[in-house]
């Protein structure tokens, strides 16, 4: 049977038969060029140095009539006589760490913001019938990447994986690879233009190169059932040259004594059910299953989790049960460098300080974190809030900034559906009311949906109605999600520390509510008394009153105070206090606890030992 629009499924025994739709699922629609998982294929790194030109005048790229060179820096030419002119040389050119930001790794770039060129020579054995792909784990903010000088594709936005396809432009044997990176900001990106934190540029995650066979699997998904009870299900997507009716996907999880034979349709398109009883993931118990999918020559191998997530009334329900997330926010700062985190040994350590505080849910912000990251959430057992940078004032009524936050969103989704820590997707970090901005925000959430209808949808506002001791929760963005994160800074931005215990909040929503920020600042090692700003008896009263607030806001699911670790950010100017930093972290840049991270892990502890929904 040729182009089978049938799945056979062999589980222990049991044949299923199901009608496939020739959809990836009813709802769900990916839209990017991703090739599922690469790392797990054959691949050489291009990890480690790389040649930089500096160039902020962009002269490698535009003539002196601002017209693209043809002969740009892309070329990599090399002086081959005396009189050659040719005013910029990659071999003899300093050198950058990739992954890794240019700001924490010269002096000089600390403050840069524009063009630099990165060069990189690599070997690469060609083979005829393969297919080469090029993959960035992230480069801030727009790319142009070209293979032995030619153009091979260019992405914008600086914190999702991308791909391009160099079959083409490869040779056997010696190779170049350039990119132009620039992270100047303008008004029309997502983020805009003010942000509070680094604009570190580069090529900032790992970048390798992966051989496939032609016919090869393309994307797969795999969770808990929604048709069989306690079940799990999913489907495998391969692209082929050419294809014989006996060419199946094999899917095994071996410790659930599974072996799956899936033929796809016409489509490409495999699914599969299973009627089976994993162990459930959780933040207690963060069971992973190794598995396996087979194509013909490709082979994939991945770790995964099963949980559900859901939302009723205003209670957020883990595996069926109610959970409180016990969170802390963070950003993609390493806890054992300057500059942006990328490595599992910077995740290992961030999350083991969020567990340590007794969180079981970290708020990821502003922008998708690495992969390490997520996966160690999956295996350390901790939730995720995971988000796109539509922050503060992006351009609500431009056409091009929906798309580009809508591709950055399903390129966040594309690469970590498959990690059971995340519970939740964020479209938005406090956006001002406006028609535009709701129809805008309206739209991704139902992208969002149409995506993953697996998961919650959220995002964090900020606009309450503040009168002496009530604050109403108003915000029309709120009936469109299933969580609303509310960022409020009672005692750091508006009031005292000591009025805050007497608020009462109300919301009319009837969904559960994170707190998805509070907190204030302190300088680790200032101390004096609790009216004292930036002393760690401040920021410390700030959490006491807050902690006691917060437990008064009905539909209270969550919280993930601001923020764990103090962070750079080009807005904090305070001498001797600030110096470029955020000083809002329960830890000081260099890992030493303030006073306010004994009060949130004692809270924490309280809420454990009382139960508030232990998972
Ligand atoms: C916020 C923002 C966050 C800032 C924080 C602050 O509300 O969401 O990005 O860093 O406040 O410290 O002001």
């Amino acid at each position: 049977m040729k182009n089978c629009c049938f799945l056979k499924i062999l589980i222990l025994g049991k044949v299923l038969l199901f009608i496939s739709t020739g959809a990836h699922t009813a709802e769900s629609d990916f839209a990017v060029e991703y090739v599922q998982n690469l790392i797990s294929r054959p691949s050489i790194s291009l990890d480690g140095k790389w040649a930089r030109i500096v160039d902020p005048f962009e002269n490698g790229f535009y003539n002196h009539r601002y017209q693209p060179h043809k002969d740009g820096y892309f070329k990599n030419k090399k002086v081959q006589s005396v009189s050659d002119r040719i005013e910029y040389n990659f071999a003899t050119a300093k050198k950058l760490s990739v992954p890794g930001d240019w700001n924490s790794q010269e002096e000089q770039l600390f403050f840069y913001e524009g063009t630099v060129w990165y060069q990189k020579d690599f070997d690469l054995v060609k083979k005829a019938d393969k297919k080469y792909i090029i993959q960035f784990g992230a480069v801030n903010y727009h790319a142009i990447v070209y293979i032995n000088g030619n153009e091979v594709g260019q992405h914008e936005g600086g914190f999702t994986s991308f791909q391009f396809d160099i079959t083409k432009e490869l040779k056997d044997g010696a190779n170049f690879v350039v990119v132009k990176v620039d992270n100047r900001r303008s008004r029309d990106q997502v983020p805009t233009v003010n942000t509070d934190w680094w604009n570190y540029g580069g090529i900032t995650r790992s970048v390798i190169i992966t051989e496939l066979p032609l016919s090869h699997i393309n994307d797969y998904y795999i969770g808990v059932s929604t048709h069989i009870d306690g079940g799990i299900e999913g489907y495998v997507e391969i692209t082929t040259v050419e294809r014989e009716t006996s060419d199946v996907v094999l899917i095994s999880i071996p410790e659930l004594g599974i072996k799956y034979e899936a033929s796809p349709d016409k489509n490409g398109l495999a699914r599969f059910a299973a009627d089976v009883s994993p162990r459930l993931w959780s933040p207690k118990t963060p069971k992973l299953y190794g598995m396996e999918i087979s194509f013909l020559e490709d082979r994939v191998s991945d770790r995964i989790g099963f949980r559900t997530i859901s939302a009723n009334g205003d209670e957020i329900y883990l595996n069926g049960s109610p959970v409180f997330l016990k969170g802390i926010s963070i950003h993609e700062e390493s806890p054992l460098n300057e500059g942006r985190a990328w490595s599992a040994a910077d995740a290992h350590v961030t999350l083991s300080w969020a567990k340590e505080l007794g969180a079981n849910f970290v708020r990821l912000a502003h922008y998708p974190h690495n992969e390490a990251m997520i996966k160690a959430a999956d295996q350390l057992g901790l939730m995720v809030w995971s988000e796109i940078p539509v922050y503060w004032t992006i351009l609500f009524d431009n056409k091009a900034v929906y798309a580009n936050a809508e591709r950055q969103l399903t390129e966040m989704i594309t690469r970590d559906k498959n990690r059971a820590a995340i519970v939740m997707w964020s479209v938005a970090n406090e956006t001002p009311l406006s028609e535009n901005r709701l129809s805008f925000l309206k739209k991704l959430i139902k992208k969002t949906r149409s995506l993953d209808p697996s998961r919650l949808v959220t995002a964090a506002i900020d606009t309450q109605d503040k009168s002496e001791n009530e604050i109403v929760l108003r915000d029309p963005l709120a009936d469109y999600l299933d969580v609303i994160g509310i960022n409020s800074y009672c005692g750091w931005y508006w009031g005292l520390p000591e009025d805050c215990a007497k608020k009462t909040w109300d919301s009319s929503y009837n969904k559960p509510i994170i707190m998805s920020e509070m907190g204030g600042g302190a300088k680790q090692g200032l101390y004096g008394n609790p009216d004292q700003i930036w002393t760690e008896e401040f920021q410390a009263a700030v959490y006491e009153h807050n902690l006691v607030m917060a437990q008064n806001i009905k539909g209270l699911s969550g919280l993930s105070p601001w923020i764990l670790k103090d962070f750079r950010s080009p807005r904090r100017h305070l001498n001797h206090v600030q110096d470029f930093w955020n000083r809002k972290g329960l830890v000081s840049e260099r890992g030493v606890r303030k006073k306010a991270w004994y009060v949130l892990r004692d809270f924490y502890v309280s809420l454990e030992n009382g139960d508030r929904n232990s998972q």
